[in-house]
């Protein structure tokens, strides 16, 4: 097993060497080793106890029925997320960077660790709490004043019209941003990474099938290969994120 390991590791780091364009799809699992829980995984949000299918944290149209159900939750996560550390491997995709072969950083996530970590080409397809917005009239709230907003009303809402602010998160039944931006980095791409992502959301989940360079998957844990089959995928890494590229850093600089 750990021989395996290394002689994927190595075989990465060469792929790396060689190849010119380099994209990263990341999801939820990238960040698990920074103590911010997946979706999908063992200790995933989906797998724990919850009086209402936590799916619907998510939903668009359950948000508009019930805005406090996901306000109870985003209070807890962004009080989360203000305090925890990049991981190895967000720091990795950063230093990639500064060698001029990464095309762009397509994050699922919404909790802003690549950019912590010093990465700046990144596309959050699922968007992210920078901004909120009233539903009803538009009007925008910028970071600190919605987080202000949240800890003095259980669902925040427009000082202008009265209706409920959401974050600029992309729930289910919304569309995802820079999908054409995404797509043509997909198809550039002569490497393209899939960390820690189960591949069950779509588009997101499309965008390694349009790769048409070496695609190398390194998530542990269940995947879906309903949207990238088997065949298009050059390297399967079932093992830790942080330890996987902690193998390839040590490859590439040795
Ligand atoms: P997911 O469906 O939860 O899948 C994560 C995958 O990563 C699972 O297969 C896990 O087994 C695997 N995994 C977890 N930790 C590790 C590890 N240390 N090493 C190797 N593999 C690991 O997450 P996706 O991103 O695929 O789903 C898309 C959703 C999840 C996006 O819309 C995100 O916004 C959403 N999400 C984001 C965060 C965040 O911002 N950190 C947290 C939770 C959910």
């Amino acid at each position: 097993m750990k021989i395996d390991i290394s002689l994927k590791a190595k075989n990465c780091s060469d792929l790396i060497k060689s190849a010119k364009s380099i994209v990263l799809l990341s999801g939820a699992g990238m960040s698990t080793n920074a103590g911010i829980p997946d979706f999908r995984g063992p200790d995933g949000i989906y797998r724990k106890e919850m009086q209402t299918d936590p799916e619907l944290i998510f939903d668009i149209d359950y948000f508009r029925l019930n805005p406090l159900f996901f306000y109870n939750f985003h209070r807890e996560f962004v009080k989360s997320v203000e305090s925890v550390k990049p991981t190895f491997a967000h720091f990795f995709f950063a230093s990639l960077e500064e060698s001029d072969k990464v095309l762009g950083i397509i994050t699922q996530n919404i909790d802003a660790l690549h950019q912590k970590a010093g990465s700046n080409k990144v596309f959050e397809i699922h968007g992210s709490s920078w901004k909120s917005y009233c539903t009803i009239c538009g009007t925008e709230y910028d970071y600190t004043t919605s987080i202000d907003k949240m800890q003095t009303e259980k669902v925040p809402h427009c000082e202008k019209c009265g209706g409920v602010i959401k974050p600029d998160i992309v729930f289910f039944g919304e569309n995802v941003k820079y999908l054409y931006e995404c797509q043509q980095m997909a198809q550039k791409a002569d490497l393209m990474f899939v960390v820690g992502s189960s591949l069950a959301v779509t588009p997101a989940a499309l965008l390694p099938g349009m790769c048409r360079g070496k695609v190398i998957v390194v998530n542990k844990g269940e995947i879906s290969f309903s949207y990238l089959d088997k065949t298009r995928i050059d390297m399967y890494v079932e093992e830790d994120i942080d330890s996987f590229f902690m193998e390839v850093n040590s490859c590439l600089h040795n």
